[in-house]
């Protein structure tokens, strides 16, 4: 029956993983997956989420069917926590919102939802590069995928020119979709007033602004600054689409823990979305998983718990910034390796856009257990304070 199927190549970068894993070098760095390790390189379960899941236990939840659009407490929190408590059309019950099997699920929701509702366009502009999955999510959705130019290699940084050019060149009515913070795989983000002009462009052109949000908080330290591009959005009047993930900023990973959310005109438009969403979402999974929304629940929704998760969030994000100072100061200043590492310290959150070329990449694998991304991309957290040296030098000897 199946002879005719070919084999299809493996995930560029899960399979880094498997790589990874069939390695006996002791001295083997895997930073392909964006998943943070702690300071010992071991996955970290963050202090808030244990005593959330104690909690929880305390309670002894049984095990029912949620809604089809999640747990109606966690969805209020989390877009809460996007739009921020003052957010007009959350204040006015004009946001629709579901809880999502993470962000890929909520970006494939949206990506659905579009493709039947939205009226104006059936094509998604994405940077280039982007994260690698959202392509096959949004070609399955049924929507055209088109690229706007984002990365300059020549200035390590932001095209910027190129993408104002490129989305003023895009059909009226084009869906765009924008990382909110912490582009993957560039490390690349605009400036709040880059943003602004973003905004005004995508305003001018009638264009539909998408945001993925899968690192509220691991930019920065602050969920409140990283959310500042989907605010300042919503403040100048564009209705928007977004998807949040909880695997990165609550370590929730495996719990598959996000939020789908659209804002509408007002509260009656919002009510006709959200009995489409049901509709979308009941034939692909019938309803979301439970225990990760109710231990993002118990975070969002508990003031101390809250605090201590703010902690957590910025101590992971400080001890990344922290990975990048030393792994510049080492290439630089200590092994003088030739090439300006400059990006290193700049480029902001989970990821270093490192410049290696694949044959680098390839050759860090082979003779340096070090398993990276071949665009080049390293994850900054699989390097702590016993690893990072052994890196630098590993880069050194592959650029040299
Ligand atoms: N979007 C971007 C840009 C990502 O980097 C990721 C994860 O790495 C996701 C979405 C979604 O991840 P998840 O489905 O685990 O929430
Ligand atoms: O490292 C990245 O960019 C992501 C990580 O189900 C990832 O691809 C891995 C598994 C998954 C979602 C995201």
């Amino acid at each position: 029956t199946w002879s005719a199927v070919p084999a299809g190549p493996p995930d560029p970068i899960l399979g880094i993983t498997e790589a990874f894993k069939a390695d006996k070098d002791p001295r083997k760095i895997n930073l392909g997956v964006g998943a943070y390790r702690d300071e010992n390189g071991k996955p970290y379960v963050l202090n808030a989420v244990k005593k959330a899941e104690s909690l929880l236990t305390a309670t002894s939840p049984d095990k029912e069917y949620l809604p089809i659009t999640g747990l109606p407490e966690f969805t209020k929190h989390a877009a809460k926590l996007a739009y921020g408590a003052d957010s007009v059309p959350l204040k006015e019950g004009a946001i629709a919102v579901t809880q999502s099997i993470s962000g890929t699920g909520a970006l494939r929701i949206g990506g659905a939802f579009l493709a039947r509702h939205y009226p104006h366009s059936k094509i998604i502009y994405l940077p280039v590069p982007t994260w690698g999955n959202h392509i096959p999510i949004f070609k399955d959705s049924g929507l055209e995928v088109r690229g706007y130019r984002y990365f300059d290699k020549k200035s390590v940084g932001l095209d910027f020119e190129g993408l104002k050019e490129d989305l003023n060149n895009a059909p009226e009515g084009a869906i765009v979709l924008l990382h909110a913070c912490a582009h993957n795989p560039t490390g690349v983000d605009p400036t709040h007033a880059q943003w602004a002009e973003i905004s005004d462009v995508i305003a001018s052109k009638k264009l539909f602004p998408f945001f993925d949000m899968a690192y509220q908080g691991f930019a920065s330290g602050s969920t409140t600054h990283d959310a500042f591009a989907v605010r300042h959005f919503v403040k100048h009047g564009h209705q928007i689409a977004l998807a949040q993930s909880f695997a990165k900023n609550m370590g929730l990973y495996g719990e598959r823990v996000g939020l789908f959310s659209l804002t509408t005109k007002d509260a009656e438009e919002k009510k006709r979305v959200d009995s489409q969403l049901k509709i979308v979402i009941r034939p692909m999974y019938s309803n979301p998983p439970l225990h990760g929304a109710l231990l993002a629940n118990a975070i969002l929704g508990n003031e101390e718990l809250y605090q201590e998760w703010e902690g957590e969030v910025k101590g992971m994000a400080e001890r990344i910034i922290s990975m990048r100072e030393r792994l510049y100061g080492l290439l630089t200043n200590e092994l003088k390796t030739p090439g300006e590492w400059g990006h290193i310290k700049s480029q902001i959150g989970m990821f270093s856009f490192t410049g290696m070329k694949p044959e680098q990449c390839k050759a860090l694998a082979e003779k340096a257990h070090v398993y990276l991304t071949m665009d080049g991309r390293i994850s900054m957290a699989g390097l702590n304070g016993s690893n990072v040296e052994y890196f630098a030098a590993s880069v050194d000897a592959a650029v040299k």
